[in-house]
């Protein structure tokens, strides 16, 4: 699965606050129980890519509806089994649906 993502860091491992807290739109790659984060598509595809962030490991995280989360509409968490907290904003509610099944079934 390969998709742009808006996304938040939120918490780093340990559950500390993230520094680099925008909102940033990134090239997503899913494979298996991993996603990284590429800045574009470009970069992605580039022999020995390296992800700008990840590979996250999704084994024992799990993703949901941020209803908390009030300032932007179709936003989603995900949280890891090492603490940490991200965001994503999806485009409507189906999308958002999408990923955190997608994300959750991983
Ligand atoms: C952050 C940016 C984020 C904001 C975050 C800021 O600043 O404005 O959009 O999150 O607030 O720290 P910068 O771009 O300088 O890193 P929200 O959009 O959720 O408000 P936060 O630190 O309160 O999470």
């Amino acid at each position: 699965m390969e998709s742009m993502l808006v996304r938040k860091h939120d918490l780093t491992a340990g559950g500390k606050k993230a520094t680099s807290r925008s909102w940033e739109k990134l090239f997503t790659v899913l494979r298996g129980p991993r996603l990284s984060f590429f800045k574009d598509q470009k970069h992605a595809k580039q022999e020995g890519a390296v992800p700008r962030d990840g590979p996250l490991d999704l084994r024992g995280g799990e993703a949901e509806v941020a209803s908390d989360y009030i300032k932007k509409k179709h936003v989603y968490r995900l949280k890891l089994s090492d603490g940490s907290i991200y965001l994503f904003q999806a485009k409507d509610d189906s999308e958002m649906d999408f990923w955190i099944r997608t994300i959750n079934s991983a």
